[in-house]
């Protein structure tokens, strides 16, 4: 039954390409291999690096890689980006620019495009960050593009998220208001070669002396490494805060039950169609009939839901 998982394990790439394949598909298979695996998993650091489009993302990441790697660590890295097919430009572009990692054993690099429903996305970034985990990567770096509900959502699965933000946009701070302050771990002003860097840093901390979150803020400029070793310092150093107190497990138990809570909605949700389906109504037919005034979505999933 669960061909992959052993091989996934000893590290096998092609069995954790294919098993990523049938994730992203929403195979059933895809669920064996992953509860075999689950007893395996648990080991890895998960980093968010968040953030608006062009903010030097990718190039953070890229950083990231080289440094860990300098420090015998294993990564893997997953590049989310809801907007672009996996042909899509910016992906391409992380394809090329991470093309000196994709060479080396100790770093698995994959795109993440959405597919299908909603809430698919952020489910399958956290299934496949399971499997890096369970191959045996030290680190997992969750690449996303932008401050949306999705975004938050994926960053809800990091330990520790990492929010980059660039000098002088107002709307950056308007956007991190909107949602993103309370995932954020840790801040990276990054380009700050550019003018307003400082500016940046002193609007983060009065945003922050609002709430009661100890969040430090790192300045970078990707494109010439500066900051990169103190960005990591501050990340490995909130991850070690969490495991030695209560905060890893709680973290933990949080994504368990957003994962619980998804697993179960698609459960129940393919038994009543299953069902439904036995007794020969089709949801297409079912929606018609509810439009046509012939019945009321409210009587239709009583009779699906009836266990
Ligand atoms: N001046 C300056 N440019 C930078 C810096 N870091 C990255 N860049 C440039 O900014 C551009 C965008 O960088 P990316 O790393 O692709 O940004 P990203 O956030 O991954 O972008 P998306 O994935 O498309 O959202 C590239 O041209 C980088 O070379 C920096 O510190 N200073
Ligand atoms: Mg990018």
């Amino acid at each position: 039954m669960t061909e992959l998982a052993p091989r996934v394990l000893k590290g096998d790439v092609r069995a954790v390409a294919r098993l990523m394949r049938l994730i992203d598909d929403a195979q059933p298979q895809a669920e064996a291999e992953l509860r075999a695996l689950w007893p395996h998993t648990g080991r890895a650091h998960l980093v968010g690096i968040t953030g608006n489009p062009g903010a030097g993302k990718s190039t953070l990441v890229d950083r990231l890689v080289a440094l860990l790697r300098s420090k015998r660590k294993t990564v893997g890295v997953l590049a989310v980006d809801p907007t672009s097919p996996f042909t899509g430009g910016a992906i391409l572009g992380d394809r090329i620019r991470m093309q000196d990692h994709a060479l080396d054993p100790g770093v698995f690099i994959r795109s993440m495009a959405t597919r299908g429903q909603l809430g698919g996305l952020s489910r399958a970034t956290s299934d496949c960050a399971r499997v890096l985990d369970a191959m045996g990567k030290d680190i997992i770096l969750i690449e996303t593009v932008g401050v949306g509900q999705d975004e938050v959502e994926i960053c809800r699965l990091a330990h520790t998220t990492v929010v980059v933000v660039v000098p002088g946009l107002g709307d950056d701070i308007q956007a991190i208001k909107a949602g993103i302050l309370e995932v954020a771990d840790l801040f990276a002003v990054n380009k700050a070669d550019r003018e307003g860097a400082d500016r940046t840093i002193r609007d983060l901390r009065t945003m922050l002396e609002l709430t009661d979150k100890e969040v430090a803020i790192v300045k970078c400029v990707a494109s010439r490494g500066e900051g990169t070793d103190e960005l990591w310092a501050e990340i490995d150093s909130h991850y070690q805060k969490l495991r030695s107190g209560p905060g890893l497990l709680q973290r933990e138990r949080d994504r368990a039950r957003t994962e619980l809570v998804e697993v179960l909605r698609a459960r129940l949700l393919k038994v009543a169609v299953d069902r439904l389906a036995r007794q020969g109504a089709q949801l297409d037919d079912l929606a018609l009939r509810i439009a046509r005034r012939e019945t009321d979505p409210y009587s239709v999933a009583d009779e699906a839901a009836r266990l």
